[in-house]
């Protein structure tokens, strides 16, 4: 039974890789912070008592701050395979703590590959790089466009990806860069925008919330499936040779659209007025046939509104994924539509609210077979 290294498994991609890994037969290990409440919410479905013959999910303490214990945890583990996961992840928050960013995101990456060094085991190596890199060169970006980091966190996985080439060239280590573009799900962290979107609009149509406070609309991401993208972190660490890969969807869409895209799948039809801080985002007609609460919102309400505070003293602007390596060395494409994205993460958090979701996003997850989210939807 091969062995896994989990870093960040309380996270969105950590959770998902977590499942996937154990579909394939791997025991899995995971790195999980102390806190005061518990932090475990995305993998409490597939943890077992350690205690249980079957038990094939184990998590210690550590923290990417203690190279010590890190130390400690991959030298009695000795695992087949290192998916380095976890960081301060961030983009607005790095712009408050710098310095922690830097500590966590960039020289805990060189803690692990020293642990790992240090231990003398014989491993494999995934560091999860971010499209964040390119920051200010224009897309589409692929494995060969210039980085150019436009925050603290992009800046410290600038560091964290040179530091995984170097272990590579300079010990012979097996390690893989996968840089990622923007990838959401309903597991996504809710300050993240696609999240916070889906999120708000579900507590609008509920009557709990009755506006949403955004920054910067036009900036474009290129917005993938998660469960999709931690497919092809296993896939670059089973290849033949350890190398970079960009993986994204190829294709970006604005804030605004994601905006647009997600009320309007709700019955709700956005206008915008004004611009700049000014701006907001007024309802413009309300389908009548669909089965939701909608009825607490009029024509003319305000549900949108800008707040400067969101915005970030640089932003990268566009980014949009070149990935004819991944498609042509690994064979991997997405499978998952921006249109099918937003409609699985608005069901998903209409469910959560307590309202009847639509429907096309649950059905979206379950013809194509995405076992993942349907404990989402099932919970
Ligand atoms: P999340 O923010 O959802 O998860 C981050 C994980 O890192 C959490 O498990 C968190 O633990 C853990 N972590 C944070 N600080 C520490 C620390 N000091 N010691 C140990 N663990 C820590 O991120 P995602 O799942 O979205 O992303 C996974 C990785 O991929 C990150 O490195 C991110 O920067 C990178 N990335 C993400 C992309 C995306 O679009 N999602 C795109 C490109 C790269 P806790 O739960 O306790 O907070
Ligand atoms: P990003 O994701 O910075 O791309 O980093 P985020 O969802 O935070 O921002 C995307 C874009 O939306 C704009 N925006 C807002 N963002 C947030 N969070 N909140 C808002 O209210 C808001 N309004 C507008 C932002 O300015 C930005 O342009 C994510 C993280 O997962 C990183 O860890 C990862 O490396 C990159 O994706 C790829």
């Amino acid at each position: 039974m091969k062995k896994a290294l989990i870093t960040g498994i309380t996270g969105q991609d950590g959770s998902y890789l977590a499942e996937f890994l154990l579909s394939k037969g791997y025991e899995v290990h995971g790195l999980i912070r102390r806190a005061s409440t518990f932090n475990t919410q995305r993998i409490d479905h597939i943890y077992i008592d350690p205690h249980m013959p079957e038990a094939r999910l184990f998590l210690h303490y550590g923290d990417l701050s203690d190279s010590g214990q890190l130390v400690h945890i991959i030298y009695n583990i000795q695992p087949d395979e290192i998916y380095h996961l976890g960081a301060q992840s961030h983009v607005r928050v790095s712009f408050d703590m710098p310095e922690y960013t830097g500590d966590i995101t960039a020289l805990g990456t060189t803690r692990l590959l020293e642990a790992v060094r240090r231990s003398g085991i014989k491993t494999r190596f995934y560091q999860a790089s971010s499209s964040e890199m390119f920051g200010a060169s224009p897309p589409p970006q692929n494995e060969k466009t210039l980085f150019y980091p436009r925050s603290p966190y992009a800046a410290a996985k600038v560091y964290a990806y040179w530091v995984t080439v170097n272990y590579r060239e300079a010990y012979g280590l097996f390690a893989c860069n996968g840089i990622l573009f923007n990838h959401e799900s309903p597991r996504r962290g809710e300050t993240f925008v696609t999240r916070k979107i889906t999120r708000a609009l579900a507590h609008i149509l509920a009557g709990k919330q009755k506006k949403l406070y955004l920054g910067n609309l036009n900036a474009k991401r290129d917005w993938g499936f998660a469960p999709e993208y931690v497919e092809m972190m296993w896939l670059m660490l089973q290849a033949d040779e350890p190398d970079d890969y960009v993986v994204g969807t190829g294709e970006s869409h604005s804030v605004r659209e994601f905006v647009e895209k997600a009320f309007s799948y709700a019955g709700i039809e956005i206008e915008w007025k004004g611009s700049g801080t000014d701006e907001k985002g007024i309802v413009s007609s309300l389908k009548e046939n669909l089965d939701i609460e909608q009825r607490i919102l009029n024509t003319g309400d305000v549900v949108i509104e800008i707040d400067p505070r969101y915005f970030r003293p640089t932003e990268v602007e566009h980014l949009e994924a070149d990935i004819t390596k991944a498609k042509n060395k690994l064979g991997w494409q997405p499978r998952t539509t921006f249109d099918e994205l937003v409609k699985i993460m608005v069901d998903y958090d209409m469910k959560f609210t307590g309202l009847k979701p639509i429907g096309e996003g649950i059905k979206t997850c379950m013809e194509k077979g995405f076992c993942y989210t349907n404990h989402e939807y099932s919970k």
